[in-house]
C-alpha cells in the first residue's frame, strides 16, 4: 500500500483507506464476526474469498449495473474503487422468508410493507423477490425501513433507480447460485451516485457477508436453514454455552478448517474456478 494512503474506517471485518480524492481501497481481513461479535480467530483466506466473489459479480454484472470496481489488487484482498455519494440507506432484497423477514410475516403477514400471501413457511421461496430497505445505524441493528420512507430520503428517482438495479442484481447472482447449488435468500447491496449523477453499485456484492446464502442440498422449508458458511462456527459457539456478548471465544482448529473449507467452496461453486488458481493470480476471476 502507497504512504499516501489514509485510513477512513473500519468495519467489523473490512478497512476503508483513501488512495487519492476520486478513489478508495477496500480491504477484506480474515477476520469473522458471528451473533455480531467478531472472534478473536481469523478464518485464513475468508477475505481473499469475499474479495474475490465481489470482484466475480462486478465483473459479470456492469451490464446490469455500473459498479465502482476500478482494479483488484494482486493481493487479492484489495479492491481499488470509485469513490460514490453512498445513498443513506441500505437495497435488501429478499427471495426466501428468513431472519426479520420471516419474524415480520408471522407477526403481521408483511414484510417492511409488502403483503405476501397467506400460509408461508419459515424459508419458503417468496413469489417474487421483494426489496426490503434499512437505514445504516452506525452502532447496533440496521432498522428496517418502507420502500416510502426510503424513496423520501434518497429522492423518489434516484431510490427507483437503486430498487431496479438491486432486483436485477439480486436476480441474477440468485440463479447464477441456484444452478451452482447455493440459494441467496436474501442480500444486501449498497449503492451510490457518482459525479454524473448515475446510481452505481458500490461495497461488496453477493457474498457471503452480505447476503443469506443456504446449500441447496437439504432445503426444507419449515425450518431455519443452515448457514452455507458460518453453520460450524455458530453450531461451535452454541455447544460451548457462550452468552454471546464480547469477546467471543477462540476457535478450534477443526472449526478454522471446516469454516475455510466452506468459503472456498463457496468460492469455486460460484465462480467456477479452483481458489488456488486465484490466489496465484486474482485477475482470473474478472
Ligand atoms: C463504503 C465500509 C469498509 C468501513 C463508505 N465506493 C465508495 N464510495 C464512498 N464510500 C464508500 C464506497 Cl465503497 C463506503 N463504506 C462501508 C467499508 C470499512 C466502511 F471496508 N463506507
Amino acid at each position: 500500500m502507497s504512504e499516501a494512503t489514509v485510513h477512513l474506517g473500519s468495519g467489523k471485518v473490512r478497512e476503508l483507506y483513501a488512495l487519492d480524492a476520486e478513489r478508495l481501497l477496500l480491504v477484506a481481513s480474515d477476520r469473522i464476526s458471528t451473533f455480531d461479535v467478531v472472534l478473536p480467530t481469523p478464518i485464513p483466506d475468508k477475505g481473499r474469498v469475499l474479495t474475490g466473489l465481489s470482484a466475480f459479480w462486478f465483473a459479470r454484472t456492469r451490464g446490469i449495473a455500473p459498479n465502482h470496481l476500478l482494479a483488484l489488487r494482486d493481493d487479492g484482498r484489495s479492491l481499488e474503487c470509485r469513490r460514490l455519494e453512498m445513498l443513506p440507506v441500505e437495497i435488501v432484497v429478499r427471495g426466501y422468508l428468513a431472519g426479520s423477514g420471516w419474524k415480520d410475516y408471522t407477526a403481521t403477514g408483511q414484510v417492511c410493507g409488502h403483503t405476501l400471501p397467506a400460509g408461508l413457511r419459515e424459508a419458503d421461496r417468496l413469489p417474487e423477490p421483494i426489496v426490503t430497505p434499512a437505514t445504516k445505524a452506525e452502532t447496533g441493528h440496521d432498522l428496517n425501513i418502507g420502500e416510502d420512507e426510503a424513496a423520501r430520503i434518497c429522492g423518489h428517482e434516484r431510490y427507483a433507480a437503486a430498487r431496479d438495479a438491486a432486483l436485477d442484481l439480486y436476480r441474477f447472482g440468485e440463479e447464477h447460485a441456484a444452478r451452482r447449488g447455493i440459494i441467496v435468500a436474501d442480500t444486501k447491496f449498497e449503492l451510490g451516485v457518482d459525479q454524473e449523477g448515475a446510481v452505481v453499485l458500490g461495497d461488496e456484492a453477493l457474498t457471503p457477508d452480505s447476503s443469506r446464502f443456504w446449500p441447496l442440498d437439504g432445503y426444507e422449508p419449515g425450518r431455519g436453514q443452515p448457514s452455507f458458511d458460518k453453520q460450524f462456527v455458530r453450531d461451535w459457539c452454541e455447544e460451548t454455552g457462550w452468552d454471546k456478548t464480547p469477546p467471543g471465544p477462540e476457535l478450534p482448529q477443526e472449526v478454522v478448517d471446516g469454516t475455510r473449507g466452506r468459503y472456498v467452496e463457496a468460492f469455486e461453486r460460484l465462480t467456477g474456478l479452483p481458489f488456488a488458481r486465484y490466489l496465484e493470480d486474482p485477475s482470473t476471476v474478472l
